[in-house]
């Protein structure tokens, strides 16, 4: 007998995948978490039914998620990761020098608990010194940060349950003003085959508010439909204009300095949504 998983990403469509074993399936004070070891992604982080992260596609995400926000400013110093408490984006973070400081606000300690546990390859760098973790609500911690951050990625769940506030324009002001005067935000923004209403209203909400608005995409198998959007806020600095000279050496597995500017080339459905 074998077990299988399915994430129904619609009503009517799903993906399904073979689970060796199930380590954790619990109900915390905030959401369903379950962690599992499928055959072919490696063990697999699940909140509320919806496939989060697996090691063997986790870097696509958490790279994008990063550097190229990162690469787009020209000194980041200060860093804010809401959401994320499966490390995977503080990891990326740490991969830039300039970095001295990366905030991490996770409103369920237990997805940190277990990721640490299961998922140490993701949650590796969560204990470094350059590392702040704090269990908390990020909206609130964005509500009472004032020009404090270079760059702030928005590592959430999808719409429902905890982090619906978190794609609400109020939040997006909010984040507004907990940056820096030249800082930038990303926030993951689902993709263009299911959700392509959320992608049009959330960049609408950010470009009444940030200058410079960008959409850019990534593959992440695991994730409804596989084609997974970002969306950029900025007040100065363009990603599409970024001096050749400023992308360092970093190890990466999916980001390139040529991949930080393609990822911007949009399929002509998805530019007729902004
Ligand atoms: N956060 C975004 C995951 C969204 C996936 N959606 C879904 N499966 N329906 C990922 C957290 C990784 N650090």
């Amino acid at each position: 007998m074998s077990i299988w998983f399915t994430e129904k990403q619609t009503e009517n469509f799903g993906i399904t995948m073979k689970i060796n074993k199930t380590y954790v399936s619990e109900q915390t004070e905030f959401q369903k978490l379950d962690m599992v070891e499928t055959e072919e992604f490696g063990n697999m982080l699940i909140l509320d039914g919806m496939v989060m992260t697996t090691q063997k596609d986790e870097f696509v995400y958490h790279e994008m998620v990063a550097h190229v926000p990162l690469f787009t400013h020209p000194n980041p110093k200060h860093v804010l990761v809401v959401g994320g408490g499966d490390g995977g984006v503080i990891r990326e973070v740490l991969k830039h020098p300039s970095v001295e400081k990366a905030v991490l606000v996770e409103i369920d300690g237990k997805v940190i608990e277990y990721s640490k546990k299961y998922l140490p390859e993701i949650a590796v760098d969560l204990e470094n010194p350059r590392v702040e973790v704090k269990v908390d609500d990020g909206f609130m911690h964005i509500a009472t940060s004032e020009n404090e951050y270079d760059v702030i990625m928005v590592d959430s769940t999808e719409p429902v349950g905890p982090a619906a506030k978190l794609f609400e324009k109020g939040f997006y002001e909010g984040i507004s003003k907990a940056l820096k005067e030249d800082g930038i935000f990303v926030a993951q923004t689902d993709n263009p085959w299911f959700t392509p209403e959320l992608i049009s209203q959330v960049f609408s909400d950010v470009s009444e508010i940030f200058p410079i608005t960008r959409l850019y995409t990534a593959n992440i198998p695991t994730y409804p439909s596989g084609l997974w959007t970002f969306t950029i806020g900025s007040k100065k600095h363009d990603p599409l204009e970024v001096p050749a000279e400023r992308f360092h050496d970093i190890e990466t597995k999916y980001w390139t300095p040529q991949l930080h500017t393609a990822a911007f080339a949009l399929p002509k459905f998805v530019s007729d949504l902004l």
